[in-house]
């Protein structure tokens, strides 16, 4: 089954002032969507980041496959390879951790691997889950994701300390129905995150709970922060930057750590294997080069007894779906999983009805494919928002720096 077209599509859409560790986010999140056509009559959907530089490499990636067969990746990997070239390396937000030029390949990639399984499977008449090894589990949980915030123009308001951080939680799960929590930290100084912790520990006693400064604190830091919240984590995120500081931080506190920083491609899994540095790795199916991969990479950290999560950023359904089948199908993937989505407060380019939440996970959706159906005016009025905005590359800095010109990113 050839290719015949591939659209790319850049859109935005509405985001909250939500603040991390690089500063907060402008009123505009970007994707860029991903229609790939064949001669059957069949298109496949995928979705991936909108900075502007990611963006130039997908439209040039999708020029390279036409005249391909979908069920060829191994083809449709090479032609993104050579598309791409030696040696570029993009993604400079730095909430991701390092960016590689074995990464931009994957990242380029992975949404059209997505689309091109979709595809498949409703040639097949199958969901993606039945084709990466069928479904282990009927509904995908996921965690509710607690910002720090500003107050905007969305339902939850503004959360600046503890209290603002249990009303969000309650406003979340009674939304969504989650059954565990992630904070969003590296935004304060470490005592008032611990006691934003502290604080949702009490007011939800039975769920498992992280926090994710995005390495902003120091080891010192980091190995303070773990005794005082030692039997309160499910899981520490990210605390400290690389490999060796992770490592040092993991040999001194009681609970695993995670990352979405430090690991990031298959160069950094050796080293970061053979020094203990993490011991839960959050897989994201948009810059580990796709769901086959990414289930790869779940298998080979399950071998070397690494627990798996998901990495999420702001995002749409064409995602959630993705992450959905991905998480569905992977046994090892046992934490609730990361999701942007209420922050997106039904915003969508999916027609609705084929994701809901239901006590907090989402059931694996029934359609052929990914399950899920382009909303073509929704497309278009968040196509026409993408030219109208003038974002063109995440800022948060940037945009943190227009409120406070003197703010720099922190260090605990
Ligand atoms: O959306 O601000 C955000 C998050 O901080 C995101 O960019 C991170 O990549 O969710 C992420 C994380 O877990 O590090
Ligand atoms: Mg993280």
């Amino acid at each position: 089954m050839k290719i015949v077209d591939v659209a790319v599509t850049p859109i935005a859409f509405r985001d909250p002032p939500l603040l991390n560790a690089a500063g907060v986010h402008e009123p505009w999140a970007l994707r860029t969507i991903v229609e790939v056509v064949t001669d059957e009559g069949l298109t496949g959907l995928g979705e991936t980041y909108g900075d502007l530089d990611h963006l130039v490499h997908v439209r040039a990636a999708a020029k390279e496959l036409v005249g391909l067969d979908v069920y060829h990746q191994n083809a449709v990997y090479a032609a993104v390879t050579r598309s791409v070239g030696a040696d570029v390396v993009v993604d400079r937000h730095g909430l991701i951790g390092a960016a590689t030029h074995e990464k931009t390949v994957d990242r380029v990639y992975s949404p059209f691997e997505v689309a091109c399984l979709d595809i498949l499977g409703k040639a097949a008449g199958r969901p993606v889950v039945d084709l990466l090894g069928g479904r282990v589990r009927d509904a995908v949980p996921y965690s509710a994701y607690l910002f720090y915030k500003w107050p905007g123009d969305d339902p939850y308001g503004a959360a600046l300390d503890p209290a603002g951080l249990v009303a969000q939680a309650r406003a979340m799960i009674d939304r969504y129905g989650f059954q565990s929590i992630k904070l969003k930290g590296g935004v304060f100084p470490p005592e008032q995150e611990v006691a934003g912790i502290l604080a949702l520990r009490e007011a939800f006693p039975g769920l498992p709970l992280r926090i994710d400064p995005n390495a902003v604190w120091t080891v010192d830091t980091s190995i303070r922060v773990g005794h005082e919240l030692d039997g309160v984590l499910e899981y520490l995120e990210d605390p400290t930057p690389g490999i060796d500081g992770m490592a040092t931080v993991a040999a001194r506190v009681p609970m695993p750590l995670a990352t979405n920083m430090c690991v990031v491609t298959h160069e950094h899994l050796p080293e970061a294997i053979a020094k203990r540095a993490v011991q839960v790795l959050l897989i994201d199916h948009h810059y580990w080069g796709g769901l086959v991969r990414a289930a790869h990479v779940a298998t080979l950290c399950a071998t070397f007894g690494l627990e798996l999560s998901m990495h999420s950023n702001s995002h749409l359904g064409i995602s959630l779906a993705a992450m959905t089948h991905l998480a569905a199908a992977t046994s090892v993937i046992t934490h609730a999983c990361d999701t942007h989505t209420p922050w997106q407060n039904g915003q969508d380019v999916v027609a609705p009805g084929a994701l809901r939440f239901v006590n907090g996970a989402v059931p694996v959706p029934e359609g052929p494919g990914l399950g899920v159906e382009l909303d073509r005016d929704a497309l278009a009025v968040m196509h026409e928002q993408y030219e109208k905005c003038g974002v063109r590359t995440r800022d948060d800095g940037g945009y943190m720096r227009s409120f406070k010109p003197d703010w720099k990113r922190p260090v605990w």
